[in-house]
């Protein structure tokens, strides 16, 4: 027998051991195991590749050849079944950790609004229940809705009081998250004629730190009133109505003489907190002749009166919570509270 025909009869022993192992092995590690011992450092076709030198010359490329060709079919044996126990294994593991739904008790109910849109459905159903209408306008606004219509001229410092997020579309700073709700106002006024009677809720953002009383995206309700005869009185009666519908009958509200450019007089309204502390909860004031002229109503003929409040503040003060991040953690412990 020539030493090409016994270095094939030992080949061919290696793939007869590959097939029953193949077949018999029935996991991963037990199949990678008998391929290192199979094909690995010591095995026999690291050997024999070895003692190809050794061959006659014409035996050489026979042998190379021969080996490769084994080499391939072990190879081809071992990925296959391994292929084939994976996704048995596979199987068995998504089967042993599946999670049936259904078997699980739901903590704490079918679950329910966020407080904030909880307040806001109240705080609509308060002004309804006093005469006004809902609207609503778009959060990305332009310059000229968001500051310029409502009297502040470009580089006035009341611009200041808003630290702006500008979006980048069009012209450097023409667009704008809008920063409060009042813009609002003015595409109420330009869309309809007095009286007005309206409340828009919505979502606003500020370059804030977020802290206890301040978050960089947070939630108004801008009123705005329209009509022939309307007072500063109008308003402060709005306001205590408003404030006894919402909060009951035993808290304390002020309102303080403050500074909007789009209102004139204006004013701050605080409430007092359980702490003693006094909460300020938005700015409202009689709106201003140039407003009221930029919306095309006629100031000599109508008058108005406007306020912003702060939603996220209001649904915190009223349930004697004090920390409006935890509004937006998100930790149902504190939020399956309300
Ligand atoms: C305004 O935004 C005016 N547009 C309000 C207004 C409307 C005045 C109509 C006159 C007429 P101010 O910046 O003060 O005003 O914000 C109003 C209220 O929003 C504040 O009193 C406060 O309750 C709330 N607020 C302001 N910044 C934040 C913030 N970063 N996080 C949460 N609430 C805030």
């Amino acid at each position: 027998m020539s030493a090409l025909d016994t270095l094939r009869e030992r080949l061919d022993e290696v793939v007869a051991a590959a097939q029953t192992g193949v077949a018999e092995l029935g996991d991963v590690a037990g199949l990678d195991q008998l391929r290192n011992e199979l094909t690995g450092k010591d095995s026999v076709l690291v050997t024999a590749r070895r003692e190809i030198g050794s061959l006659a010359d014409g035996d050489k490329p026979a042998a190379g050849k021969l080996l490769g060709e084994i080499r391939a079919t072990i190879d081809g044996l071992f990925d296959a079944r391994r292929d084939e126990l994976r996704s048995v294994e596979l199987a068995g593991k998504l089967e042993a950790e599946r999670l049936d739904l259904t078997e699980v008790e739901p903590r704490g109910g079918v679950g329910h609004h966020h407080l904030v849109t909880q307040t806001i459905d109240e705080l609509i159903d308060v002004f309804v229940g006093m005469g006004f209408t809902v609207a609503e306008g778009p959060q990305i606004e332009t310059d000229w809705y968001n500051f310029e219509s409502l009297n502040f001229p470009p580089g006035h410092t009341a611009r200041d009081m808003q630290d702006t997020l500008y979006v980048e579309i069009g012209e450097a700073e023409s667009t704008v998250l809008r920063t409060h709700t009042s813009p609002v106002q003015m595409r109420v006024m330009e869309a309809s004629e007095p009286p007005i009677y309206i409340v828009a809720p919505g979502r606003v953002f500020r370059r804030d730190t977020a802290d206890a009383t301040h978050m960089p995206v947070f939630h108004q309700i801008e009123g705005l009133v329209v009509d022939r005869g309307i007072t500063f009185g109008d308003l402060a009666g709005t306001i205590e109505e408003f404030t006894k519908a919402y909060f009951g009958g035993d808290v304390t509200s002020r309102l303080r003489p403050s500074y909007f450019p789009f209102t004139e007089p204006s004013a701050e309204f605080d409430i007092r907190r359980a702490d003693g502390e006094w909460l300020e909860l938005g700015g409202c004031g009689m709106v201003h002749p140039n407003v009221l002229r930029n919306g095309g109503i006629d100031p000599e003929v109508y008058s108005g009166f406007a306020f912003g409040f702060g939603i996220d503040r209001m649904a915190i003060s009223r349930h004697g919570a004090d920390d409006l991040r935890d509004l937006f953690t998100n930790d149902v412990r504190f939020l399956t509270q309300f």
